[in-house]
C-alpha cells in the first residue's frame, strides 16, 4: 500500500525528496492541488475542503497513511483530517524549536505564508518553543508562485528575496526558518545573496523520520519494492511535467485529479 502525500502545489516535493531518501521501500503517490494555489491567503474553511477532497483521493487509491506536505494546509486541516479519516496523518510545522536551539544572536526569522503565521497552530508553537528568543515573521506572498512555474533563479525572484530577508537581517536573525514547503527549493539562492553566517532551517528531513516512526508504530512500514511515484495535479498537467525535471530531478507522467 502507498503513502499518500501532498501539498497546494509542488513545494511538497521538497519533502517527498526527504521521504523518497529515508524511506526507498515505499510506494508514493503525491497530489499538487495546483488548480487551487496558493493557499497562503485563502480562507481555512476552503482550505479543509480541499484538503478533504485530497485526503479521499489519495484514500480510494489505497493510501494507508497521509503527509500534508504543506504548512498552510496542515495549520488550517490537520486537526478536521485527524478527526475523519482513521489512517496516520503526518503535518508540517515551522522548525521553531531547532532554530530556537541553534540561534546565536536570540533572534530567529520565520518565512512562511500569511495563512501560517496567522494561525492559531503558529501561534501556539511560539508560546511553546519561543521562550528568550525573539521570533521575527516575514510573510512572503509572490513565492509560490515563482516556484510554482519552476523559476529557481531569477531577477524578479532575487528583487522579492532581498525584500523579504532584508528587515530579517536588520532585526538581527542569525537563523532562519523556511516554514513553507516551497521555499528549500530556494535554498541555493537564499546561500547567495545572504551573508555566510545565516542558517537555514526547514523540516522535511524530521517530516519523513516522523512518517518512519508513525508507519513503524502502526506496522505499515512497506517491504518493497516501490513502484514508480505517481504524480497528480488539479491544474496544469503540463506545468506539473515541465517542472518536475527541475523540482524532483526527473521526469515523470503527471495525470489530471
Ligand atoms: N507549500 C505550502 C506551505 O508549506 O505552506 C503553501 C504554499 C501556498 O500555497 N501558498
Amino acid at each position: 500500500q502507498p503513502v499518500g502525500v501532498f501539498d497546494s502545489g509542488v513545494g511538497g516535493l521538497s519533502v517527498l525528496r526527504e521521504i523518497r531518501h529515508l524511506l526507498p521501500a515505499e510506494s508514493l503517490l503525491y497530489v499538487a492541488d495546483s488548480g487551487f494555489v496558493p493557499y497562503g491567503e485563502k480562507p481555512p474553511e476552503l482550505i479543509i475542503e480541499r484538503s478533504c477532497w485530497i485526503a479521499d483521493f489519495l484514500l480510494s487509491r489505497g493510501a494507508k497513511a497521509l503527509v500534508l506536505a504543506c504548512n498552510t494546509a496542515t495549520a488550517a486541516a490537520v486537526g478536521e483530517l485527524r478527526a475523519r479519516y482513521g489512517v496516520p496523518i503526518v503535518g508540517m510545522e515551522p522548525a521553531v524549536k531547532p532554530a530556537t536551539l541553534a540561534t546565536q544572536t536570540g533572534v530567529v526569522g520565520v518565512l512562511a505564508t500569511t495563512g501560517t503565521l496567522r494561525s492559531a497552530r503558529f501561534a501556539a508553537l511560539l508560546d511553546r518553543f519561543a521562550g528568550s528568543v525573539k521570533v521575527v515573521t516575514q510573510p512572503c506572498p509572490g513565492l509560490v508562485e515563482c516556484i510554482e512555474r519552476g523559476e529557481l533563479d531569477s531577477d524578479y525572484l532575487t528583487q522579492l528575496l532581498l525584500g523579504y530577508t532584508q528587515p530579517l537581517l536588520e532585526a538581527g536573525c542569525d537563523t532562519l526558518i523556511l516554514g513553507c514547503t516551497h521555499y528549500p527549493f530556494l535554498k541555493p539562492v537564499l546561500q547567495r545573496l545572504l551573508p555566510g553566517h545565516i542558517r537555514l532551517i526547514d523540516t522535511g528531513a524530521a517530516v519523513a523520520r516522523q512518517l518512519r516512526n508513525q508507519l513503524q508504530r502502526f506496522d505499515l512500514l512497506a517491504q518493497g519494492p516501490a513502484r514508480p511515484e505517481q504524480f497528480w495535479s488539479s491544474g496544469d498537467i503540463q506545468q506539473l511535467q515541465q517542472v518536475l525535471p527541475i523540482l524532483w530531478g526527473e521526469s515523470a507522467p503527471a495525470v489530471q485529479a
